[in-house]
């Protein structure tokens, strides 16, 4: 992949969840050099500072958490990139898992006119399935795949024209799925790697799989990063964290590929909370992370070794 315009835009949304901190994330994003980073790969870089939502009126809505709060940003984030991916490679610096509704459907919106599919390749330890109806702890957080592949009850949203097709998703980290998640996903082509399939194959093996498909449509790719992919141990400052990640050098290795591959189009970097943070440690593994997808390596490789 050759040099890129590299557009970040923070999203410092709090309300996909009731424990609060993400809003702090773009800053810790800034604060651990993503910009010199990428810089330093020879990328272009500008950040166009932070979105904020449209206007809004909170309600109570029972169990959902700041529905119209959440409504507001995926208005606001879809605009976002739609722009943003006219003009280079957007990087998402959330914020909880919940900015992906609207980063989503941006990139749905400008595939749709380009006339190209979007693939969604889903790093996290959850699947993000659920529905406002299905959810029990009324985070919606954990809603965004379930908003993106067309599932009913997301009223009040903006309308999902042309669903993400399930072939076009793969989730790779899995290792906490609620029952009701589980059960919907059976009965879908979405393509789930749970740790133990890690475990036993590597984690290369899927995610060739994946990419193979997406080069094959000549399709575009949205990544989304959610820091508890990683094992806790090396990325603490997280509200969900499940033990039995990824560790540090599997994350690395998908970025490598995903670099390797030419394929990723735009990037989220979500749940990561700076009030959890040790010593910004999470953070900064972050943003290497993020250098990683855009090129950087210890060596360059000439061929592929899988
Ligand atoms: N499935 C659980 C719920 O819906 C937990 C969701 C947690 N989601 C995130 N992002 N942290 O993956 O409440
Ligand atoms: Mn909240
Ligand atoms: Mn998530
Ligand atoms: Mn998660």
């Amino acid at each position: 992949m050759s040099e890129q315009n590299c557009i970040l835009v923070g999203a410092p949304m709090d309300s996909g969840k009731r424990r609060t901190g993400c809003l702090m994330g773009p800053d810790a994003f800034r604060t651990a050099g993503l910009a010199a980073a990428l810089e330093n790969l020879g990328h272009r870089v500008s950040d166009r500072g932070n979105v904020a939502p449209a206007p809004f009126t909170p309600k109570d809505n029972g169990k959902i958490h700041a529905l119209e709060e959440t409504i507001a940003w995926t208005e606001a984030l879809a605009d976002a990139a739609e722009d943003t991916l006219k003009d280079g490679l957007p990087i998402f610096m959330g914020g909880d898992h919940a900015l992906s509704l609207g980063t989503v459907l941006g990139a749905m919106r400008h595939a749709d006119r380009l006339n190209r599919p979007l693939f969604v390749l889903w790093l996290d330890a959850h699947t993000d399935f659920h529905t406002p109806h299905t959810t029990d702890s009324g985070n919606l957080h954990g809603t965004p795949l379930g908003y993106v592949t067309g599932r009913e009850g997301f009223d009040g949203f903006p309308k999902v024209d042309n669903p993400l097709p399930q072939e076009n998703i793969a989730m790779i980290g899995l290792r906490s799925v609620d029952a009701p998640e589980r059960a919907a996903l059976q009965e879908t082509a979405i393509q789930r790697v749970d740790m133990r399939e890690i475990d036993e194959t590597g984690i290369a093996r899927p995610l060739t799989r994946f990419l193979d498909g997406v080069e094959a449509a000549n399709g575009m790719l949205h990544v989304s990063l959610d820091v508890d992919f990683l094992d806790p141990s090396v990325a603490p400052a997280v509200g969900t964290t499940v033990p039995g990640g990824a560790t540090v050098r599997e994350g690395h290795l998908v970025m490598e590929m995903l670099h390797d591959s030419g394929l990723m189009t735009s990037l989220d970097l979500v749940e990561l909370n700076p009030f959890l943070d040790e010593r910004g440690r999470t953070a900064q593994l972050m943003v290497d992370l993020a250098a990683s997808a855009l090129g950087r390596r210890v060596f360059d490789r000439p061929t592929r070794a899988y």
